[in-house]
């Protein structure tokens, strides 16, 4: 297996994000990442190289161009606003809803701002583009790695990436590292490719980039929006739409669902892969389906990532593994190793 580290994602190291009305403490920090290079340290279950560069065309094929030049241009703008912003992280604050234009760019920056995110809770600081950017380039070097005849690959990244969609960041995710990958297979040569979510939240992002679509199967499992993030999408009846109607499955489940159901969902998930006949597989690989995730509500225990990174060998495609959430942070490392090496065991 191919494991295409972030060497940029510190840079990426934001200190608050908003919840119930006040700052606290980010929960998507640098040392998620610096426990899955610890844990592979002990177990080198595959070969650590850096990215390559990616290019605009390939972050286009995903994104649109204003947004990704509202990105680029985030920092500046906002240490323009006052040299006193270099000191805090940039958080949105307005939002156009229901009826506002989408389709103008306001000049002020709040409203950039805002236009281009869905939550309070996705802070940018000096070094997040850097960061999102390299990561993008990890997703796209790891599936080129398995077009090249590479079995595996995981793009060992942060931020995460499944809930950025074609123009908005959130959920701590700015680019959507999982649908780069995806599309990277598709223009390599995969006909149909399928995009595994077992994130413990609804993969939006990569459901919107791909909704109209009948090359990209997009399926997620998760916490059920009526009570968990993102809320506003992820429902068991959004299946796709025009083209790609019938492209899109999503498998909430209540706050609270034992390991046991949740291992019966995941073979769900994997039928509708097999069905679908894939020539590769994106796996957006989140662990915050753990049962001592502080934000999450599954009980998966550590020894459940080895049986999780089995079934997905099962399924027998090339694989690209993006790392998504996980904020039982001492933790994240076992987890995200189990999965590969439960993974690397099939034979
Ligand atoms: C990102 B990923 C907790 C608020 C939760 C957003 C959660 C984003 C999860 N104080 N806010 O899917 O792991
Ligand atoms: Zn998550």
């Amino acid at each position: 297996m191919r494991i295409v580290h972030n060497p940029d994602h510190h840079r990426h190291d934001a200190r608050h994000e908003m919840y119930r009305g006040r700052l606290v403490p980010c929960h998507e920090t640098p040392d998620r990442l610096a426990f899955v290079l610890e844990a592979l340290r002990q177990r080198p279950v595959g070969v650590l190289s850096g990215p390559e560069p990616v290019s605009d065309a390939e972050l286009r094929a995903v994104h649109a161009p204003r947004y990704l030049d509202f990105l680029a241009g985030a920092w500046e703008a906002w240490v323009a606003l006052d040299p006193a912003n270099a000191a805090l992280d940039i958080l949105p604050s307005v939002w156009p809803v229901r009826g506002f234009r989408h389709d103008v760019e306001p000049l002020n920056f709040a409203a950039r701002l805002g236009l281009y995110s869905f939550d309070a809770g996705s802070p940018m600081v000096a070094g997040t583009w850097a960061a999102a950017r390299a990561g993008a380039a990890c997703a796209v070097t790891a599936a080129r790695a398995v077009l090249s005849g590479e079995g595996s690959a995981l793009a060992l990244t942060r931020p995460p990436g499944h809930h950025a969609g074609p123009d908005f960041f959130g959920g701590y995710c700015f680019l959507n590292n999982a649908a780069l990958a995806a599309q990277t297979l598709r223009d390599g040569g995969a006909a149909r490719v399928a995009v595994l979510d077992v994130d413990y939240h609804h993969g939006n992002g990569t459901q919107t980039i791909f909704y109209a679509r009948d090359d990209v199967l997009t399926v997620s499992l998760h916490g059920d929006p009526m009570t968990e993030y993102p809320f506003f999408l992820g429902h068991a009846d959004e299946r796709g739409e025009g083209a790609g109607l019938g492209w899109n499955l999503n498998l909430p489940l209540p706050r609270g669902t034992s390991a046991a159901t949740w291992f019966d969902t995941l073979d769900h998930a994997a039928q509708a892969v097999e069905r679908c006949q894939p020539d590769a597989l994106v796996v957006a690989l989140g662990v915050d389906t753990f049962e001592g995730d502080p934000i999450s509500g599954f009980h998966l225990r550590s020894a459940d990532y080895l049986r999780l990174g089995e079934r997905l060998a099962r399924l027998g495609l090339p694989t690209v593994f993006t790392m998504e959430g996980g904020y039982a942070v001492a933790e994240v490392g076992v987890h995200v190793v189990n999965v590969l090496e439960g993974f690397e065991a099939r034979a």
